[in-house]
């Protein structure tokens, strides 16, 4: 049976980044719905990702979206991070919003707009020597809407081309992310599908390129943990970005729709020493929400993963490899549902009391009366760059 020590010391170390545009305000294409309280600035944002650590002491990390987030000073918006009890973690690029890269960014067919797409990409770089973050997070919007419109092959020497430079500026501890996903906004053939595409190009860049899963990327019914347990398996799995999805990249609350989803998942995280500190795993949310209230839907989030990770601290190792080995498939299952079965908030809740934390999160957020309090203070909140 798994230490209860231990499980609680993991939980203790475990670290969630939460996303910037997680607090802003979002929408779908159909609607952005304002809600009072939301951030007028990056400095706001991290003023909300502090309370969230506050909470819960397990999110200290806050990622940037660039220009979503857009400051003069980025040590000084560090500094006031770390004033707060937070950090700034990966900066996530933007080459999808400008009318330029209406063919793409790093795979376009001019040449003049990969220079501005790299030229993005490597002021990202610049932004993080300042903050010191370590990651930069790469998703492309790139693809093809229809057969022909361009050449495949010729797209994927032009990203590995533009990869390459941006690679080569990073700096000693700096890492490269590459994000896939399926589909949208290209209907017929994304640049960077699958993690397959996205583990081929780090290959070819070095160690320090790996590869980002979002729950939210994948054709339904794809198994996800699979995937997870092969990158692991590498070393180039670099992190998640966890959000829930019923449909498509829903970005909704990470394991609101499929937690058993979210506890395979850390299943193999924890099965595969991914939850080590030598594993150097990012742990992000990707989430926007469109009409639940910011600062507890991440809160919820982050309780949602920590459940999961708990679950699947909970597992019984030994008893799951003697069944494995025998070959008995029902008692290898039965350990599997045994820990998922287990009501561990009445763990969680225990492990918060003793870091002097209110056993629920959530509830504590909305008694301290500080949203009423932003509410009055903060009027005019910008948009989280979503739906905008
Ligand atoms: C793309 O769908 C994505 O998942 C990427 O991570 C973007 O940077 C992010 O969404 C923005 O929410
Ligand atoms: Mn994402
Ligand atoms: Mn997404």
């Amino acid at each position: 049976m798994p230490d209860i020590a231990a499980v609680k010391a993991a939980l203790a170390a475990q670290r969630i980044e939460t996303p910037s545009w997680g607090y802003g305000n979002s929408g779908t294409r159909f609607k952005v719905f304002t809600q009072p309280g939301v951030p007028r600035t990056p400095y706001e944002k991290l003023d909300d990702a502090a309370q969230v650590h506050a909470y819960t002491g397990i999110a200290p990390k806050v990622s940037l979206h660039i220009p979503w987030d857009r400051v003069d000073d980025w040590s000084g918006l560090a500094g006031y991070a770390k004033e707060r009890g937070v950090e700034l973690g990966a900066i996530n690029s933007n080459t999808f919003q400008d009318d330029a890269y209406r063919l793409g960014s790093v795979c376009h067919p001019d040449p003049a707009v990969r220079r501005r797409a790299v030229d993005h990409l490597l002021a990202c770089v610049d932004i993080m020597d300042a903050t010191g973050s370590a990651d930069l997070k790469l998703w492309f919007a790139d693809g093809t809407n229809y057969p022909g419109q361009d050449d495949i092959s010729a797209r994927q020497e032009r990203l590995a081309e533009c990869l390459a430079e941006v690679y080569g500026r990073l700096g000693e501890g700096q890492r490269l992310l590459l994000e896939y996903k399926l589909f949208e906004p290209a209907f017929y053939a994304t640049d960077v599908p699958d993690w397959g595409t996205a583990y081929a190009h780090c290959l070819t860049l070095g160690p320090r390129a790996r590869v980002v899963v979002d729950t939210g990327h994948h054709a339904p019914g794809t198994n996800i943990e699979f995937i997870v347990a092969l990158l692991l398996r590498e070393g180039r799995l670099g992190g998640f970005d966890f959000n829930s999805r019923f449909y498509a990249d829903d970005d909704l609350m990470a394991g609101a729709a499929d937690p058993f989803q979210l506890f395979r998942i850390m299943h193999e995280v924890v099965r595969n020493g991914g939850l080590a500190p030598a594993a150097d795993i990012a742990f992000m949310l990707d989430q926007c929400h469109n009409i639940e209230a910011k600062v507890p839907a991440v809160i919820r989030s982050v309780m949602n993963v920590q459940e999961a990770t708990a679950k699947a601290l909970l597992v019984d190792a030994d008893a799951l490899a003697a069944a494995q080995r025998d070959g008995d498939v029902l008692a290898a299952n039965s350990v599997l549902m045994d820990a998922y079965a287990t009501d561990v908030r009445p763990l969680l809740r225990a492990l918060r009391e003793e870091r002097g934390l209110d056993p629920d999160p959530v509830d504590a957020y909305l008694r301290s009366g500080r949203q009423a309090r932003i509410a009055a203070e903060r009027v005019g909140g910008e948009q989280a760059g979503w739906g905008a």
